[in-house]
C-alpha cells in the first residue's frame, strides 16, 4: 500500500567503490554533497488518503475492509466526541468543573486510531485521547464523574484534573500532564510487552508540540535500540497551544525523524477516518509483527481552543478556523462516504443526534449531583506499604483545620457539604489531629 520512499542522496553514490568503512554500509563518494531529507530535493514525504474531501474514494484508493455497523459505529463514536466536547465546555464556562479539552477538528484521528488498535493493546495518551476510551466502552458516566472528580471516578477518586482519564480495566494509562513522558514510557511498556511475548502492543499517542520535549527523543532512541511493540502515533494538529506548527521545527513535521530512528513511518490524513484506520491498521500489524516500533504522523487541524484556559483567537484568524472547519471536516466527510454507501440518511443522523445528547446530559445531571468522595481519599493510596511520615503529617493538620474551621467558617463549611461524610471521615472523634 505505501510505496517506500526513493533516497535522495545515495543513488548517486551506489555506481562506484571507494571500499568500505567499518560498522556501515554507507557507500563511500569522492564528491561532497549535504541533504536533510530523505525524499528527493524540494520533495514532501506524502500524505496516505482514501477519501476526497467530500467523502468520495480518490483514484486507485485501497479502502480498508469495514462493513455497515463498524462503520455506522466510527461514525456514531465520531459524533459522540463533539457532543460531550460541547456540553463539557459549557460545564467549565460555568464553573462547574475546572477544565476541559476538546478534541473538535480531530474525530477522525481519535477514533480512527482507537478503531484499529485491539481492546487490549495498551495505551498511553497525552491528552486528547478520550474517544480511545469511549470507543473501548468506558461510558459517558464515568468521563462525567472523572470530570466531575465526584466518589464515582474510577480513574483516580477525584484527585485528578478533569480529562486525565485512566483505566487498567481499558488498558488505558492514566495521563500526567507533564509533555512527552509518556514517550518513553511507552517504548518500555513496549519492551515489557516484548519480554512476556503477549500479542498486544503498546500505542503511544502524542501532539507534534510534545515531539518538541527531550522525552521524544529519548523515548525513540530507546525504541530504536530496544526492538519491541510500540506503535507512535502522532497528532499533528498544527498548534502547541498559541505555537503554530510552521515555528516548531524546520524538517518535515514529525514523519521525518522516524528514518532518523531506523523506524517504519507512515504520514496519514488524520482528517479521513478510512485512511486513518487503514494506516494505523497496518502499522499496528507491522509493528507486531516485526517486534519493532513504527511511527505514524496524522495530519489535522485543532478546530477548538487548546483547552478551557485559552482564547486561540489572541494568536490565529477566525476566518482560518472557519475554512478548516469546512475543508476536510472529518465528520462531513465520512457522513457523505456512508450516504453514499446507502449506509446513513437525514433520519438516521437526527435520532443520532437527539440519543447523543440526552446520553450526555443525563451523565451529566447524574455526575452534578454526586457528592465527591471522602476527603480522607487524599491521603490514601499515594505509596505502597507502610504510611510514611510526612502523609501522616499532612492527613493530622487537615484534620486539626477541620475541626476548627468546618463548621464556623461559610466557605468551608458549604465546601465540606460537597464531600462524602462531609469530612466526618477526617473529624469524628478517634480522628488524630496535629497539635496547634
Ligand atoms: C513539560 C511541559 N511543558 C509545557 C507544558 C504546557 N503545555 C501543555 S499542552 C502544551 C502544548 C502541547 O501541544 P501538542 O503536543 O501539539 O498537543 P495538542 O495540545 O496540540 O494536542 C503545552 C506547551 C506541559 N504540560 N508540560
Ligand atoms: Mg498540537
Amino acid at each position: 500500500m505505501f510505496r517506500p520512499l526513493r533516497l535522495a542522496v545515495p543513488a548517486r553514490a551506489r555506481a562506484i567503490h571507494l571500499g568500505h568503512l567499518p560498522n556501515t554500509n554507507s557507500p563511500i563518494v569522492p564528491t561532497l554533497s549535504f541533504f536533510n531529507s530523505i525524499t528527493p530535493p524540494g520533495e514532501k514525504i506524502p500524505t496516505f488518503r482514501v477519501l476526497d474531501g467530500l467523502g468520495k474514494p480518490v483514484e486507485g484508493a485501497e479502502l480498508p475492509d469495514i462493513d455497515e455497523p463498524f462503520a455506522r459505529k466510527l461514525y456514531e463514536h465520531m459524533q459522540l466526541l463533539p457532543t460531550l466536547d460541547t456540553v463539557l465546555y459549557n460545564v467549565q464556562r460555568q464553573g462547574k468543573i475546572s477544565f476541559h479539552m476538546t478534541s473538535h477538528g480531530e474525530e477522525a484521528t481519535v477514533i480512527g486510531c482507537a478503531a484499529a488498535l485491539e481492546p487490549d493493546d495498551e495505551v498511553l495518551g497525552q491528552y486528547r485521547e478520550m474517544g480511545v476510551l469511549l470507543w473501548r466502552g468506558f461510558g459517558v458516566d464515568a468521563i462525567m464523574a472523572q470530570c466531575f472528580g465526584n466518589h464515582e471516578d474510577t480513574s483516580g477518586k477525584g484527585r485528578q484534573m478533569p480529562v486525565h482519564f485512566g483505566s487498567p480495566a481499558h488498558h488505558f494509562h492514566t495521563i500526567s500532564s507533564p509533555l512527552a513522558t509518556q514517550i518513553p514510557q511507552a517504548a518500555g511498556v513496549g519492551y515489557a510487552l516484548r519480554r512476556a511475548r503477549p500479542r498486544n502492543i503498546a500505542a503511544c499517542f502524542f501532539g507534534e508540540g510534545a515531539a518538541s520535549e527531550g522525552d521524544f527523543h529519548a523515548g525513540f532512541l530507546l525504541a530504536s535500540t530496544l526492538p519491541a511493540p510500540t506503535l507512535f502515533l502522532a497528532r499533528n494538529n498544527g498548534f502547541a497551544i498559541s505555537t503554530p506548527s510552521t515555528e516548531q521545527y524546520f524538517g518535515d513535521g514529525i514523519a521525518s525523524r522516524g528514518p532518523g530512528y531506523g523506524i517504519d513511518t507512515v504520514r496519514v490524513d488524520g482528517n479521513d477516518v478510512l485512511a486513518v484506520l487503514a494506516a494505523v491498521r497496518a502499522a499496528r500489524a507491522r509493528t507486531q509483527a516485526g517486534g519493532r516500533a513504527v511511527l505514524v504522523e496524522a495530519m489535522t487541524y485543532r478546530v477548538g481552543h487548546h483547552s478551557t484556559s485559552d482564547d486561540s483567537f489572541a494568536y490565529r484568524q477566525r476566518a482560518e478556523v472557519e475554512d478548516r472547519k469546512r475543508v476536510d471536516n472529518p465528520l462531513a466527510r465520512f457522513r457523505l462516504f456512508l450516504e453514499s454507501r446507502g449506509w446513513w440518511g437525514a433520519e438516521d443522523e437526527a435520532a443520532l443526534k437527539e440519543r447523543l445528547q440526552k446520553m450526555v446530559m443525563k451523565a451529566f445531571r447524574h455526575a452534578e449531583a454526586a457528592p465527591k468522595g471522602q476527603i480522607s481519599n487524599l491521603f490514601s493510596d499515594v505509596y505502597g506499604g507502610e504510611e510514611p511520615w510526612n502523609i501522616t503529617e499532612q492527613r493530622g493538620e487537615l484534620t486539626r483545620l477541620l475541626k476548627k474551621y468546618g463548621d464556623t467558617y461559610e466557605p468551608w463549611r458549604n465546601e465540606l457539604a460537597r464531600f462524602k461524610n462531609k469530612g466526618e471521615d477526617l473529624t469524628a472523634a478517634g480522628a488524630v489531629a496535629s497539635h496547634d
